[in-house]
């Protein structure tokens, strides 16, 4: 990339932004800082070719932004494995369709939604808008539990069983709106998943208050990770962005912007400075045990605006984004956006600040990176990785090198910066936020490819490049194209995640299924049956490579037809699907498991259904034939 492209990226990205004027402020701060330009050591040579056949080291569980999923790689090789669908509609999988999933995304909504998408003809929403994946902790570091992921767009929170790899709970999120930044406790385990409700709405939203700022709310919300219920919630000044947590079980954080508490860009730019909040789960704890809340759609709600005993608001520069905490479980970094720095604030210190001392007491260091700090990621040997999208760099710089520099020491914490392609978002490390980071591998997720790939339309792909970072510096290694939009992403070691092959037959998803055949007299495992209750009718089948047990069933037309399938087929990799033609049914059914799906069947005549799973030699012969008789 030369120095031209940079600038004209620069250039376009100001023109036409009503912030303008603040981000050209900053690029006048940071003339004096010099040091762009080619790395200057060499990183240690790390093969990146994982040969045919050879596994990767690592599993990077990637978000999707507003596709909705979570997308499985390996690192290093950046192979995309699977799609997990969360918030979306999957046609491979019936994620959406099948009555198994639909319990998962119906079950969690608040009461009025549902009365909202019933009014619709709908039970769900449709659209997610995935940032942040995380895995649960165990004393710092992931236990290979579950994954926990945001829905910015419909406020929800979703749960991925890591057995296997299926979302099993989405609750949405009440008296707030809009979860982003989303964080699972750290030590002494998950236990609590942090989520910030990022944009202000009046409490309750109801239509008394509309047009009333001052009235509005951003509320940061503690899930219980094993139940996926609400803990508590904490009513916050300004808007919550990113939050993280620390490696003792007492502080969460979250950067909060537009402490102008405005509602236009203008409004919320003016002023200097915004906040990083610390929540004291200690003193939260207290607080709900006192009593010392309001229930709002029966979650228990804290006050904690400025002055409270719950929070302390610690000033940084204006809009701060990314909320890293350092595994040397004593650095905080808040990245600043539209400040060239990053802020760091010293954990040990927050005692003395909830006792009263000047909040920015905490600070210990704020090094000027660059422009642009979006996010930071760690080696687990000192130092820290930030991405700065305006300059589209990647900078390595040293933590403590950091610290004496604020404190009047001749320090430079800058170690190097490397050009990435382009305008860099998320970054991470391998086991970057965990006690166990281990300074190998560094991904940089660019919110720009442009020129790196073979032009596909108007709509580019990403970009997600690996650095080796196991040397001294930076190489850039390899460039990943990738869909809209993976913010986020974590690298956790292969042997932390260890995913079953073949279903479980008494796994609770198809629960429901089992009652009702039980109900039905029919066995679930090997029977197959054709039960009528009304108009209401139940299939029951089975499957094992390359035959449906039922070759042909008959209902009547306007029949409610659920189909249940079992695929009893114990062998590894052999997935059945079941596609019902001209009805828009299609469904996975894994190795072991039951799957269900529901329609009415109003179209008279023959209808083909088959299996789009190829299983076997004979796959194209698996299906079976639905006989619909028409109402006389
Ligand atoms: S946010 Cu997108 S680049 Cu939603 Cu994690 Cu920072
Ligand atoms: Cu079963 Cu293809």
């Amino acid at each position: 990339m030369t120095d031209n492209t940079n600038d004209m990226t620069r250039r376009g990205l100001f023109k036409g932004t009503a912030g303008a004027a603040a981000m050209a402020a900053v690029a006048g701060t940071s003339g004096g800082l010099g040091l762009v330009g080619a790395p200057r050591k060499a990183a240690a040579a790390t093969a990146i070719e994982v040969a045919p056949g050879q596994l990767d080291d690592y599993y990077g569980f990637w978000s999707s932004g507003q596709t909705g999923e979570i997308r499985i790689m390996g690192v290093p090789s950046m192979r995309e494995f699977m799609r997990i669908p969360v918030f979306n509609r999957c046609s491979a999988t019936g994620w959406g369709s099948t009555n198994e999933s639909l319990k998962v995304l119906t079950e969690g909504l608040l009461p009025e939604t549902k009365e909202f998408l019933a009014k619709r003809g709908r039970v769900t929403y449709d659209n997610g808008d995935l940032h942040h994946p995380h895995m649960s902790f165990t004393e710092g570091t992931y236990d290979g539990r579950y994954l926990f992921a945001n829905d910015k767009a419909n406020t929800r929170v979703a749960r991925i069983r890591c057995d296997i790899m299926k979302t099993d709970k989405i609750i949405e999120i009440p008296n707030t709106s809009d979860i982003h930044g989303l964080r699972p406790q750290k030590y002494p385990r998950t236990g609590y998943v942090f989520a910030n409700g990022e944009h202000r709405i009046p409490l309750p939203n109801d239509g008394s208050v509309l047009d009333d700022p001052t009235q509005y709310h951003s509320i940061f919300t503690a899930i219980d990770g094993d139940t996926m219920e609400i803990a508590w919630q904490v009513i916050v000044d300004g808007n919550l962005d990113n939050c993280d947590a620390d490696y003792e079980g007492k502080w969460a954080f979250s950067t909060c912007y537009n402490s102008e508490e405005g509602v236009t860009l203008a409004d919320m730019t003016a002023k200097e400075q915004d906040w990083v909040v610390v929540f004291s789960i200690e003193a939260i704890e207290a607080g709900i045990k006192a009593g010392d809340y309001k229930e709002y759609k029966g979650v228990k709600v804290l006050d904690g605006r400025h002055g409270s005993k719950y929070t302390s608001y610690i000033p940084v520069s204006n809009s701060p984004h990314g909320c890293n905490m350092a595994p040397d479980k004593r650095h905080l970094c808040i990245n600043g956006k539209l400040s060239p720095t990053v802020t760091v604030v010293d954990v040990t210190k927050l005692p003395d600040v909830f006792g009263g001392a000047e909040p920015r007491s905490a600070v210990v260091a704020e090094p000027e990176l660059g422009l642009g700090p979006l996010h930071t990621a760690f080696d687990g040997r000192g130092n820290a990785f930030t991405t700065l999208f305006l300059d589209s760099q990647m900078v390595k710089w040293n933590i403590e090198d950091a610290v004496r520099a604020y404190a009047g020491e001749n320090a430079d914490p800058i170690i190097e910066k490397i050009d990435v392609h382009y305008q860099p978002g998320h970054n991470h490390t391998t086991m970057g936020e965990t006690l166990e980071a281990d300074g190998k591998w560094l991904i940089s997720l660019n919110k720009f490819s442009k020129d790196r790939f073979l032009n596909v339309g108007p709509l580019k792909p990403e970009n997600d490049q690996l650095i080796d970072i196991s040397g001294d510096g930076m190489a850039l290694v390899h460039d990943g194209p990738t869909f809209a939009e993976p913010h986020d992403c974590i690298l956790v070691r292969a042997d932390i995640v260890n995913p079953v092959s073949v279903y479980d037959r008494g796994d609770p998803i198809w629960e429901e299924a089992r009652k009702q055949a039980e109900s039905d007299g029919v066995d679930l495992d090997w029977g197959e049956d054709v039960i009528r209750d009304g108009n209401k009718v139940r299939v029951y089948m089975y499957s094992v490579a390359p035959a449906f047990s039922l070759e042909s069933f008959e209902v009547n037309q306007g029949d409610e037809v659920t189909i249940y399938i079992s695929n009893m087929d114990e062998v590894d990799d052999l997935t059945h699907g079941f596609t019902l033609g001209n009805h828009g049914v299609a469904m996975e059914i894994g190795p072991q498991a039951t799957a269900s799906v529901t329609f009415t069947a109003d179209r008279p005549g023959v209808h083909w259904y088959y299996c789009q799973w190829f299983c076997h030699a004979l796959h194209m012969e698996m299906r079976g034939r639905m006989l619909v008789k028409p109402v006389a």
